[in-house]
């Protein structure tokens, strides 16, 4: 019957025709004779569901059959943007679709534009996940994303006066046909409570976690397909509820009030994403959201490996769970309370297969952005959790102790509690205590972990704990789908699509550099690419700019650290230039266009004044008739996954120009760059890496080097 009916679903121009047709009639009950682009961008990604969950449940059930070692990717962010073009060009779908819905009446295009975006993250730690995901799923790994389902993501950016003002995002207010809600996969999650102590059978002193508040997370599944595979991984996002619906305790009592309002404090655990980039903030919802993700996560991850009946030994043999940055730590803290009170195993076997178990990865070295969280705040909210992590801190200080003795500056350095009033938790030493592994995120980057933040941990561990995995960006979303111009020129070029695969493949194109038609078409493809920007420009900010002037970029999240500021210096010294110029001078001088984009964390009071700088200067500057369009600046509102993908394709140069030694990697960096666009920038993160595959004659790096910077904040003084 499987074989009968399982083939129902085909991927020819008809098939989908027939499916949009019943979705539109069924699914959205619509008549046909009625139908705006929205139902058919709903028809479509329906159609386009029904495919892919045939892939996911192929997948999931070979790799339950299988059961090899699975990957687990904890992440408080997975920033995936839109998904209907990405799963239609991953599947291999965009050719018959785009030709089925042409004949419907739509345009591809237009239907494209209807999706809203995931935007379940910051930046770039948030979208680092997504491309990792996409890029398991299309190496064929069996990998797991672990996140939290918010409510609302990342906050909308709208512009007043030329000041940034925040929008809440209803991402979820028309049904979001890209989940899969799992509504018999639920996990009780308790808080607050205390620890008893006992002894069980065989005379062992054990603790048990009792009373509290029980919550439940329900899961919803995201599936992530791989390119010219079959394999389809998941994401499973947890959503929280209370336990029960109504208490009818409360309820007959009269306490209606009380009963619904702890309902709601149960559904505002995964109710926003907090707007922080590179910065820690110490609210307790905050911490209840990484307790609450973590705590159903390892259920879940346990359950499965229970299934297959294998001794705890081989837990590690059987599950990798890698920590995106330390939000995730209380896992660690999570599988230890797991197996010593729950599986009665002993401490020292238990604690070898957790830090077989995890390895983390830091994203930062700035100093405000290191999680640590008051003691009293944990002890309250996770009792048996705090006093765990006691004695992880009591045993490895013992080790340090007794590989390094007499050294107590030492012990105070390294240990896991930072003894002020109140004491913290230092969340980075718990992470790499736990882990077998620590890295880093740009060569650069893992040398300055090393140099600085966990330093005093190489004493103990050495240095082969702690190394360097350079981020990546999947090339399928930021070249074949953000700019199918250029991907078709490479893929003929090459004759095949094997480097959407194998991305070193590009070096083949080394041969071609001087032929004529080749670069014919390659300006062509950076022409429309930035002739499609200008029209978004015209329609987001209202100022018209010229598509044959340069575009000079900056976009990411807006920091101190990143220098925006500086740009728009540079900006406002580039105009005073231009206007003390003869219109003969200016004529020799390239029309530029300065593109800004990027949130500023809500609550940081400077980087939301460089928005409104910037605004001033672009009023400024974009009406001034002297200078005779040589110059224009914009600043797009609402920067997100969707509008990278139109303007990266655009660039001439951008900037990244963080001051050397603090941003960890970047990796918009290197999008700019697979577009074939030049990069202005500093000796910083993945920069440098970069400079050495293309080549310096290729970028323009600047400033001084990181290590020279302390000296140099210090002189000038
Ligand atoms: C922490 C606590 C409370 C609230 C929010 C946070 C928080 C959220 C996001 C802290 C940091 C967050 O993201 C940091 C980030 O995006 N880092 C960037 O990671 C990229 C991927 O590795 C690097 O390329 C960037 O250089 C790095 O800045």
């Amino acid at each position: 019957l499987w074989e009968k009916y399982g083939a129902d679903e085909s991927d020819d121009k008809e098939s989908f025709q027939k499916s949009f047709i019943r979705h539109v009639t069924t699914t959205l009950a619509r008549s046909i004779y009625n139908i705006d682009n929205f139902s058919a961008y709903q028809a479509t990604a329906h159609s386009v569901r029904d495919r892919l969950i045939k892939r996911w449940n192929e997948t999931q059930q070979t790799h339950t059959e299988v059961d090899s070692k699975r990957v687990y990717y904890l992440s408080l962010e997975f920033l995936l943007g839109r998904s209907l073009d990405n799963a239609l060009l991953n599947l291999g779908l965009k050719d018959n679709y785009g030709g089925g819905i042409k004949e419907l009446g739509f345009t591809m295009e237009d239907v494209l534009e209807q999706e809203v975006d995931a935007a379940l993250g910051n930046g770039g730690l948030g979208r680092l996940a997504a491309c990792y995901m996409d890029s398991l799923a299309t190496m064929d790994y069996p990998a797991w994303g672990y996140g939290l389902r918010y409510t609302y993501g990342i906050f909308q950016q709208r512009l007043k006066d030329g000041y940034q003002i925040e929008f809440p995002d209803y991402w979820l207010n028309f049904d979001n046909p890209w989940e899969l809600p799992r509504l018999d996969v639920v996990v009780d999650v308790q808080f607050c409570g205390s620890v008893n102590r006992y002894t069980d059978e065989e005379g062992h002193e054990r603790y048990a976690w009792e009373g509290g508040d029980t919550l439940q997370a329900i899961a919803y599944d995201v599936p992530i397909p791989g390119y010219g595979t079959k394999n389809c991984i998941n994401i499973r996002l947890w959503s929280s509820k209370p336990k029960r619906q109504f208490d009818l305790t409360r309820f007959n009592e009269g306490q209606y009030e009380q009963a619904v309002y702890e309902q709601m404090q149960a559904e505002n655990i995964t109710a926003v994403l907090y707007p922080n980039d590179n910065h820690m903030v110490g609210k307790e919802l905050r911490l209840k959201q990484q307790y609450f993700w973590v705590a159903a996560s390892l259920f879940d991850i346990v359950r499965r490996f229970k299934k297959s009946e294998k001794p705890w030994s081989n837990f590690p043999l059987q599950v990798a769970i890698q920590l995106n940055d330390t939000h995730p730590t209380l896992a660690i803290v999570e599988l230890q309370r797991i197996l010593v009170d729950l599986e009665g195993i002993g401490w020292d076997e238990a604690w070898a297969i957790v830090t077989q178990t995890f390895a983390f990865t830091n994203h930062t070295i700035l100093p405000e952005a290191m999680e640590r969280w008051p003691v009293p705040m944990i002890q309250y909210l996770l009792p048996r959790h705090m006093q765990i992590i006691f004695d992880i801190n009591l045993f490895f200080l013992q080790k340090v102790e007794k590989a390094i003795p007499n050294n107590r500056d030492l012990l105070a350095k390294l240990s896991i509690i930072e003894e002020s009033t109140p004491q913290f938790v230092r969340m980075a030493h718990l992470a790499i205590v736990g882990s077998h592994r620590v890295n880093g995120v740009a060569a650069l980057h893992s040398e300055l972990i090393k140099q600085t933040i966990f330093k005093d941990f190489i004493q103990f561990y050495g240095e082969s704990k702690f190394e360097n995995k350079t981020n990546g960006i999947t090339p399928r979303r930021w070249l074949h789908q953000a700019n199918p111009k250029l991907s078709e020129l490479i893929t003929e070029t090459l004759g095949s699509k094997n480097w959407l695969k194998n991305l070193d493949l590009l070096k083949g194109l080394k041969s071609h550099v001087n032929n004529k038609d080749f670069r014919k078409r390659w300006v062509a493809a950076k022409l429309s690419n930035k002739v499609r920007l200008a029209d978004y420009i015209q329609k987001a900010t209202g100022v018209t700019v010229n598509s044959n002037a340069l575009f000079d970029v900056q976009v990411k999240r807006i920091h101190e650290y990143k220098r925006q500021f500086m740009n728009i210096l540079g900006v406002i010294h580039r105009y005073n230039t231009l206007k003390k110029m003869t219109s003969e001078e200016r004529a020799c001088v390239v029309h530029r266009v300065v593109i800004f984009g990027g949130k500023a964390a809500p609550g940081y009071y400077i980087a939301k004044l460089v928005i409104k700088l910037i605004n001033s200067v672009a009023e400024v500057v974009n009406n001034d008739n002297s200078i005779e369009d040589s110059l224009k600046v914009v600043f797009i509102p609402d920067y997100n996954v969707s509008v990278a993908e139109i303007i990266i394709p655009a660039s001439d140069i951008s900037q990244h120009i963080s001051t050397a030694g603090t941003e960890a990697s970047g990796t918009s960096n290197m999008k700019f760059v697979l577009n074939g666009g030049l990069i202005l920038g500093t000796v910083d993160g993945a920069n440098i890496e970069i400079c050495e595959e293309i080549g310096d004659d290729n970028i323009f790096m600047f400033g001084n080097l990181a290590h020279q910077v302390d000296d140099l904040r210090h002189a000038h003084r």
